[in-house]
């Protein structure tokens, strides 16, 4: 199967991260490709052309970071990206969706800050800020240096954050927490997030 990423995605790279996790580097061909400008390759099997996009062996093409992540658990359970108890799964959900939605937020400051001056919103870009606090300031409640499991929910904050630390360096998330400073310390030293560190 092929996985169609960029370098810098944080969305693909929370893909790239679990494809490592699970062991199926040797399964997944990586082809790297710039979705903002709508490449053949990509747009012939995503009319989104967005990053990630996972080609199965199958030709069915998969969009969307969860919706793959979620086709790798059932496919490859072993090693589980989720725990076994339905509670702490469902939790692991809920925080794996806050980290999505904390990408989302982060990639909207991005992209507003491209446009030219005139047509930035100041009350927009505050307004994502104050959310990605509000998000930082719950994930601080379940990551700690003493968490030391790495299930999606892990995968999606480990991302997340350094996807922060890329684009807004200047919004100190780690001031807020410095226990989930220490986790985040310890989650980019795995085999995973090093070797898929954003290359700009
Ligand atoms: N909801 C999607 C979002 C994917 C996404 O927006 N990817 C960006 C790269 S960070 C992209 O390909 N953008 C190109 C575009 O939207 O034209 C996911 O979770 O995978």
């Amino acid at each position: 199967m092929k996985l169609y990423t960029s370098l810098t995605s944080p969305f693909a790279r929370k893909v790239r991260v679990t494809v490592i996790e699970k062991r199926l580097t040797d399964l997944v061909e990586i082809v790297v490709v710039d979705p903002w400008a709508s490449p053949n390759e990509l747009v012939r099997i995503n009319p989104l052309s967005q990053v990630p996009t996972l080609l199965l062996d199958d030709g069915l093409p998969l969009s969307n970071s969860e919706t793959i992540i979620d086709w790798f658990e059932r496919q490859y359970p072993i090693p589980a990206l989720l725990p076994n108890d339905e509670n702490l799964r469902t939790q692991a959900l809920a925080i794996a969706a806050l980290t999505q939605g904390l990408i989302e937020c982060t990639v909207a400051i991005v992209l507003e800050h491209r446009k030219i001056l005139v047509q930035q919103s100041p009350a927009m870009i505050e307004r994502r800020l104050t959310t990605i606090d509000r998000v930082v300031d719950t994930l601080a409640i379940h990551f700690d240096s003493n968490t030391s499991h790495f299930y999606l929910d892990g995968i999606g904050v480990a991302c997340a954050l350094a996807y922060l630390d890329l684009r807004i360096p200047e919004r100190d998330w780690r001031e807020r927490s410095k226990q989930l400073a220490a986790w985040q310390a310890w989650a980019i030293e795995r085999d995973s997030m090093r070797a898929t560190q954003p290359q700009p």
